[in-house]
């Protein structure tokens, strides 16, 4: 690995150590937390931050109406479609500190490395962080990316609320962004090559020893939500007979959407319930309405709307028995994602030059590199994280990892700038 690029690894994490004191999670006994909701003070301040890193190299910067930040490296033929890397800095509540960051603060700190090589890139090269890569916000994830490649609708996304119902619209004009959400979206082609630096969220890496993962293919993701209505009560006076309880029937719901997704026998189909919203809310008052939203992935997209019927067959079956009204809302239903062989190869031929053992494999956790590929030929550079744990405080990727994903990221990005 002598001669793959060298970075400045210090920086990098003193910059990781920075980023993640922009928070206002609890701190926690067993890792750094982090929680960084979109449009939030701590994500506005991370993002302040970072431009300032980047006006500090010279670079030129720019936000689109939905905030995505794009840090531009001008190429000797800036015309040309560029090479462009990056992810995101939003956490989930309770989070790690390395989910997102690493591959927007290794993708600055890869392209700052080749400027110190006296590189004159050919084609531009191009940091992206995307605004909104998790769903805690407004209930669907990679707002940014989804708007970018035109796999969401702008009038629909405007009207997304959180959970005060404020709509994405006033929430970002209020941050600052206030354009028009059609201008996000970029054409086809619009970049020559995508690369997206993160940590695995799984345990494989680490499993079989081996420093480096080359991503050729993105699970599907698919969001829905469940409103399941019943007939409240006191939970005193309320007879059993006489109840239609909300959340014993939420309850079935769930453990349906685990006995289908266990029964197709296939490692790839997960599905989550994470999150259960009971109403009123009172120890003694019986649930009258449960909303319910549900994460259900595959590599098999037909796969994974197996599962769904099945579930929806349950439902029919809860109605009848419990007398409840189930509502299923469709959040998101996404295909997966193919990398492109062309980047792919690339990316095996530098670990071979290098003597770095490398591993071809999917994401199961989705990624803005899921929706690039809709308007770029993508590759994802995968590193190890300690015992496969992500979203979590405990959330923990190596120095020694994290300097040879970025070092990888910058040999091939200055592959991809000269072709
Ligand atoms: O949920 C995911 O796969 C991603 O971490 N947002
Ligand atoms: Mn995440
Ligand atoms: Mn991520």
């Amino acid at each position: 690995m002598s001669n793959l690029i060298a970075i400045d690894e210090t920086r990098l994490l003193n910059e990781l150590n920075t980023l993640a004191t922009l928070t206002h999670a609890e701190p926690a006994d067993n890792g750094t937390a982090v929680t960084r909701i979109v449009f939030s003070d701590d994500d506005l301040r991370a993002r302040t931050w970072l431009k300032e890193l980047a006006v500090a190299e010279g670079f030129e910067i720019r936000d689109d109406a939905v905030g995505n930040i794009f840090i531009r490296w001008a190429g000797t033929e800036p015309d040309l479609p560029a090479v462009a890397t990056g992810s995101h800095t939003d956490a989930i509540p309770h989070a790690g500190m390395y989910d997102g960051t690493v591959g927007v603060l290794g993708g600055l700190e890869a392209m700052r490395a080749l400027k110190r090589t006296g590189l004159r890139p050919r084609r531009s090269i191009e940091l992206v962080m995307f605004t909104s890569e998790e769903p805690t916000r407004f209930g669907i994830g990679c707002l940014g990316s989804r708007l970018m490649s035109g796999t969401l609708d702008p009038a629909r996304a405007d009207n997304l609320q959180d959970k005060d119902e404020s709509p994405l619209s006033a929430v970002r004009t209020a941050a600052g962004f206030a354009g028009p959400l059609a201008s996000v979206r970029l054409p086809a082609n619009h970049y020559r090559a995508w690369i997206e630096l993160h940590i695995e969220q799984g345990p494989l890496l680490e499993r079989e020893g081996i420093p480096l993962g080359i991503v050729t293919s993105i699970a599907a993701p698919a969001g829905y939500r469940f409103t399941i209505t019943g007939f409240g009560g006191h939970a005193g006076a309320l007879l059993m007979p006489d109840r239609k309880d909300a959340l014993c029937a939420a309850a079935e719901l769930i453990l349906s959407v685990e006995k289908h997704a266990l029964a197709t026998g296939a490692i790839d189909t997960v599905a989550t319930v994470g999150t259960c919203d009971v109403h009123p809310g009172a120890v003694n008052s019986v649930p009258s309405r449960v909303v319910l939203q549900l994460d259900i992935r595959d590599t098999n997209p037909e796969r994974r709307e197996a599962v769904m019927q099945a579930v929806r067959r349950d439902c029919d079956d809860l109605r009848q028995r419990r007398k409840v009204t189930i509502v299923e809302e469709l959040v998101n239903a996404d295909a997966p994602a193919q990398s492109s062989p062309h980047t792919v190869q690339l990316l095996e031929a530098i670990c071979a030059e290098q003597g770095i053992a490398c591993k071809k494999m999917v994401s199961r956790a989705y990624h803005d590199s899921l929706f690039m590929a809709r308007i770029a030929p993508i590759a994802m550079i995968f590193i190890p994280c300690r015992n496969g744990v992500s979203h979590r405080p405990d959330e923990y990727a190596s120095p020694t990892d994290i300097a040879l994903g970025t070092r990888v990221l910058a040999q091939v990005l200055a592959k991809l700038t000269s072709e």
